[in-house]
């Protein structure tokens, strides 16, 4: 029999939680072959919601869920033992009239503690996807705080920004979605992202061949993709939910499979110092998986506009490191 996967969700009983677990604990991730057990991870107050939640997977009857587990974050070693993938999905929202410096420092120590219960609990070949806000130096912190995990198994997600940059390009040009290829996003999953639609193919060719509207990709495009979160907030009155579990969904898929020839991916992982972005800050950068390993892909011309747009999501980045220094070993 095929050992299961543990796979640890934190701020399982959360919105973005709900459209998750039901759709890796039906084989839709590792598929309908392989294993899964759930490890849920909630604060103490959310573990009455936490039991419902597994009731409902209960109620499922997937034959792929070979168990659950569930934790509190009082004793987040119990929810991460032995797991080979742990989505950091939990943190504290931004509340109103707060500032973006005063979520880092708040969401900061859960972050420490997260590295440091990841790094002696999780499996030996752990890869850790953070997705609370903000998510690049969440992973930041919980990564330099887990001495046990080498860098290159630390991801934050812009998967989610990939697809609606991916979605707008597809309509406007009138292409189907499958078309729109190697878009990625650079840097920090904040209103500084860029999407490159420089290098983003249409059919296999390039995006400003097929979209001729340069001024229209260089504005309404790229505000609309960083703006996206907050437009489905002034819609839907609640944050993307089922979007945010498709985007970390395709992001486990695309870092656990090699890459198709090619092709590309997002996320934000640790710089090597590729493309001048600071060694050791967290940010995404165009990606292909060998199934196992990544690398950044090399060789790509950012001209004035693009290099500007790339140099002021990675100084926000520099800045959120500098707000977090002291969380940093
Ligand atoms: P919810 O508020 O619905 O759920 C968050 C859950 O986390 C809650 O159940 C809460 O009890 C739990 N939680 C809080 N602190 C915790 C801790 N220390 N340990 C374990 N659990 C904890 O938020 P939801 O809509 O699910 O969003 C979750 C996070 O995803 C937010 O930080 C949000 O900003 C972020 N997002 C990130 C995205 C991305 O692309 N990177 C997109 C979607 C989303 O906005």
């Amino acid at each position: 029999m095929t050992a299961p996967i543990r796979v640890a969700v934190t701020g399982a009983a959360g919105q973005i939680g709900y459209s998750l677990l039901f759709r890796i604990a039906s084989g839709q991730v590792f598929g309908p072959d392989q294993p899964v057990i759930l490890h849920l991870v909630e604060i103490p107050p959310a573990m009455s919601a936490l039991d419902g939640v597994e009731m409902e997977l209960d109620d499922c009857a997937f034959p792929t869920l070979a168990g659950v587990v569930k934790a509190d974050s009082d004793h987040l070693e119990d929810g991460f033992a032995d797991c080979n993938y742990v989505l950091c999905v939990g943190s504290v929202p931004r509340g109103k009239g707060m500032e973006r410096s005063d979520l880092i420092r708040i969401n900061g120590p859960i972050f420490t503690s997260t590295g440091q219960a990841i790094s002696s609990a999780a499996a030996s070949d752990v890869r850790v996807l953070v997705v609370g806000n903000p998510c690049n130096t969440n992973c930041l912190i919980a990564m330099n705080n887990a001495p046990n995990v080498p860098n290159d198994r630390w991801y934050a997600m812009t998967m989610l920004d990939q697809n609606r940059a991916i979605s707008q390009l597809a309509q406007k040009s009138g292409q189907p979605v499958s078309e729109v290829t190697n878009m990625t996003i650079w840097g920090n999953h904040s209103a500084t992202q860029y999407p490159d639609f420089y290098n983003a193919k249409i059919d296999g060719k390039p995006a400003t061949e097929v979209i001729t509207d340069e001024a229209w990709l260089q504005g309404e495009f790229i505000s609309t993709v960083q703006k996206r979160g907050a437009a489905i907030i002034q819609a839907r009155g609640a944050s993307s939910a089922a979007s945010a579990a498709n985007g970390i969904i395709d992001t486990v898929k695309a870092i656990a499979n090699p890459t198709a020839a090619g092709a590309t991916f997002s996320a934000a992982v640790c710089s090597d110092g590729s493309y001048g972005v600071d060694e050791g800050l967290i940010s995404s950068f165009p990606l292909t998986s060998d199934g196992k390993n990544w690398s950044i892909v090399q060789g790509q011309s950012h001209n004035e506009f693009a290099q500007a747009k790339i140099d002021a999501t990675v100084a926000e980045l520099k800045e959120e490191r500098d707000t977090v220094k002291d969380l940093l070993k």
